[in-house]
């Protein structure tokens, strides 16, 4: 096969080491060419990706109407930062809205931009709207949490790798347990509180899944003491999970879950990224009401990049995609196949612990430490049988394909997970 790059596997890897600050540990496989839910090495070997670059690829690689809506929209208007109008941001705005039923958004790039929008909206509507006393605005975290890489978000992430040495770290925060609504019940009481920051499935902590009714009743705490509460959907939500957003719980509308749905549990603030672009362009969002959203008046807020045309062009596409090829549907039919088989694998062999997640964000637990390798080398096992997946922490191997994947496509990793199994088994 011929393949864009001059390059061998060796010789690119080598590059990213001299050149590259060392902020990662690739496994060793190179990627050229990506098309649905297959990927290819610069060699030309072919790959199911079971990353979907960490749920941003949720449309599958390169889908045409996304690229198309980006080549489009590439030449003929890229940039015009915010100082003036552009014509495709209104069109937009209204567009996903319409989409998440919520009165306004806020357009940002990556998540951590999208996660400290939140941040900056809540203290602000705790302040102006709540009667918070200046600079005590305190808001509640979990524990295990990944939100994102800036200096305020590392403040309160518990991970050492995180956090160490990058202080003096930002106050106000308070974490608890994730998964203990009555540690929530007793955090919300305390003086300062303005909202509840929480990703509906902790997926760097290892798709960690709370009890089905967690985040319905955590947001009903919230509710009865005016707390924000605000979901981080960044890697659950675009039907990552098997429904529009991970938030819907079990509701099985397809999607567009209506505002009133008694199964749908409504954030207050709505944090988006990811495949909210279908991994072609870094796209973010917030969303909220009026009452919430309005705090923000202008010069307070904002990024050179937010909004732009591309963006807009690509954020419409990529959700269009996603109601358009039932992608929620897919993803839940297919996880709930994935879970079955590899509960029947976890059955059958001692070295698999448990399966745990929801739609296609799944994670294989392995038993033996959380710092032992055993992940890792399974993963570079899996790579060498056609798959790639990544281990989170030593002892779990995280699942997430792109969610156009089909059922014998599924099965035929089934297959290769299992093999893989095996072969490690045997050394
Ligand atoms: C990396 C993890 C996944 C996120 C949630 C905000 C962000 C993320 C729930 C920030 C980002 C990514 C970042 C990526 C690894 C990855 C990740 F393992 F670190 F936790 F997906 F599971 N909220 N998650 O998951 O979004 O600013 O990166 O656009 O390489 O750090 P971002």
């Amino acid at each position: 096969m011929i393949t864009s790059s001059q390059l061998t596997s060796k010789e690119a890897i080598e590059l990213e080491d001299k050149y590259g600050a060392h902020n990662y540990h690739p496994l060793p496989v190179v990627l050229d060419r990506g098309e649905g839910v297959y990927v290819w090495d610069v060699e030309g070997k072919q790959y199911y990706d079971f990353l979907s670059a960490y749920s941003a690829v949720n449309q599958g690689h390169c889908h045409p109407r996304i690229v198309r809506a980006m080549t489009d929209q590439a030449s003929k208007l890229t940039l015009t930062s915010r100082a003036f109008y552009n014509s495709r941001l209104g069109e937009y705005e209204q567009f996903i809205t319409d989409y998440f039923k919520f009165d306004k958004v806020l357009p940002m790039n990556s998540g951590a931009e999208a996660v400290e929008t939140a941040l900056k909206l809540a203290r602000k509507y705790g302040y102006e709207k709540m009667g918070i006393a200046e600079n005590e605005a305190k808001i509640i975290v979990a524990n295990g949490n990944f939100h994102g890489r800036t200096t305020t978000i590392i403040s309160f992430s518990n991970d050492q790798d995180a956090r160490k040495n990058f202080g003096p770290y930002t106050e106000g925060f308070v974490s608890i347990p994730y998964n203990d609504l009555q540690a929530l019940e007793q955090s919300v009481k305390q003086p300062g509180v303005v909202a509840f920051l929480v990703e509906p499935i902790q997926g760097e902590a290892g798709v960690n899944t709370p009890a089905d009714d967690y985040i319905r009743k955590a947001k009903e705490i919230c509710g009865q003491h005016d707390v924000l509460f605000i979901a981080d959907e960044i890697q659950t939500g675009i039907a990552r999970t098997g429904a529009l957003l991970a938030v819907c719980g079990k509701c099985s509308c397809e999607g567009h879950c209506e505002r009133q749905a008694a199964t749908y549990t409504r954030p207050d603030l709505l944090i988006l990224g990811k495949a909210l672009s279908g991994g072609a362009y870094p796209v973010s969002a917030v969303l909220a009401d009026d009452e919430i959203m309005n705090v923000i008046k202008p010069g307070q807020h904002g990024s050179t990049f937010g909004g732009n045309p591309i963006a807009a062009a690509v954020g419409m596409a990529a959700l269009k995609v996603v109601s358009d090829e039932h992608l929620a549907q897919n993803a839940r039919k297919l996880g709930d196949i994935f879970r079955a088989e590899m509960q029947a694998l976890v059955d059958e062999f001692d070295i698999l612990r448990l399966v745990r997640g929801r739609g296609l964000l799944n994670a294989l637990v392995i038993n033996d430490d959380e710092d032992s390798s055993t992940a890792w080398d399974i993963c570079v096992r899996l790579k060498d049988n056609g798959l790639l997946a990544k281990p989170t922490h030593g002892n779990i191997i995280r699942f997430a394909p792109p969610l156009v994947m089909t059922e014998e496509q599924l099965m035929d990793c089934v297959r290769i997970i299992r093999e893989t199994i095996i072969e490690h088994i045997n050394g």
